[in-house]
């Protein structure tokens, strides 16, 4: 066969491939730990700080690579948002997921956690947000997500340190698992109450395990004191983590107020922001 007419009737298989994402639709690619559970069971519970550094890592890099400015990470997911008027990858939805969950699975394993191992891989999907507000609501679906999974992960912790995991069985019948999904018909205030027990008052719990972390670029104008008398600012960008953020009202708010601020394309910030290391 022609080598030609064989080349396109090839390519012509590669349906997917011509998928592109619509230019003005807000996209954010959410990668997530494949069967992470498994491989952070030698790590400290229910946070591990290396576990943390290592998706915070590896996640500036993917942004990078993605051109994305703003990213949530909270426990083995981090959330990638795209501008509406991104050209990357042509808005290739292939291209996207597929650079997304290779990048963030070669960086984490430049970081590892202190203990697990072996392939660390991470998948990736991708959500579209019609607008700023759109992109709010995302934003504080995965930070209740993330304050769901701190409360609900120190109270197994807490069932653990009372040795109910390998204590005798409180009722006949009852499996080991039974008893560590009976976590789940609990309330949010008994969890609270467990946790209490313990010692442990969730609001004092550190903001990154509750609210999750945001790294963000944020953009500043340096002004270029010139001989002539026009001042001319150039819009620069630095990368900072946030691991103190706020949850609830004042997250969507800070989220609101950042997103119009880069569709406005004006300073996020007013002094540059502190380098981080
Ligand atoms: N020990 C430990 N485990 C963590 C940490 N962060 C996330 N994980 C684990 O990662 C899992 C992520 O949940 P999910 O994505 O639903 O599970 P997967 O399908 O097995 O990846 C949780 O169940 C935790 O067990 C951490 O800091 N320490
Ligand atoms: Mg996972």
């Amino acid at each position: 066969m022609n080598p030609t007419v064989y080349e396109e009737q090839m390519r012509g298989h590669e349906i997917y491939s011509r998928v592109r994402i619509m230019n003005g639709l807000w996209i954010v690619l959410r990668v997530d730990g494949v069967a992470f559970h498994g491989r952070t069971q030698g790590l400290e519970k229910p946070y591990d700080a290396t576990f943390q550094n290592a998706m915070v890592r590896a996640a500036r890099e993917t942004m990078e690579t993605v051109d994305s400015p703003l990213c949530f990470v909270e426990s083995d997911e981090a959330s990638f948002v795209i501008r509406p008027d991104s050209q990357m990858f042509g808005r290739r939805h292939e291209k996207l997921v597929s650079v997304a969950a290779g990048t963030m699975s070669a960086a984490f394993v430049r970081f590892p956690p202190r203990v697990g191992g072996g392939n660390w891989q991470f998948d990736c999907r991708v959500w579209v947000g019609r607008g700023v507000d759109d992109v709010v609501d995302y934003m504080s679906w995965r930070q209740a997500d993330a304050g769901r999974n701190c409360l609900n992960s120190w109270a197994q912790e807490c069932i653990r340190r009372e040795g109910f995991m390998t204590g005798p069985l409180p009722k006949p019948g009852m499996s080991k698992t039974d008893r560590y999904f009976a976590l789940k018909g609990l309330k949010n205030n008994q969890l609270h109450e467990l946790l209490h027990k313990h010692g442990i008052n969730f609001t004092e719990l550190p903001a990154w395990q509750r609210n999750g972390v945001y790294i963000r670029s944020d953009y500043y104008h340096e002004f270029d004191v010139g001989k002539t008398v026009s001042i001319r600012p150039r819009l620069l960008r630095r990368m900072v983590e946030m691991t103190d953020l706020p949850h609830g009202g004042d997250f969507r708010e800070m989220t609101r107020d950042y997103l119009q601020r880069l569709v406005d394309k004006v300073p996020t910030v007013k002094e540059p922001p502190v380098p981080v290391p």
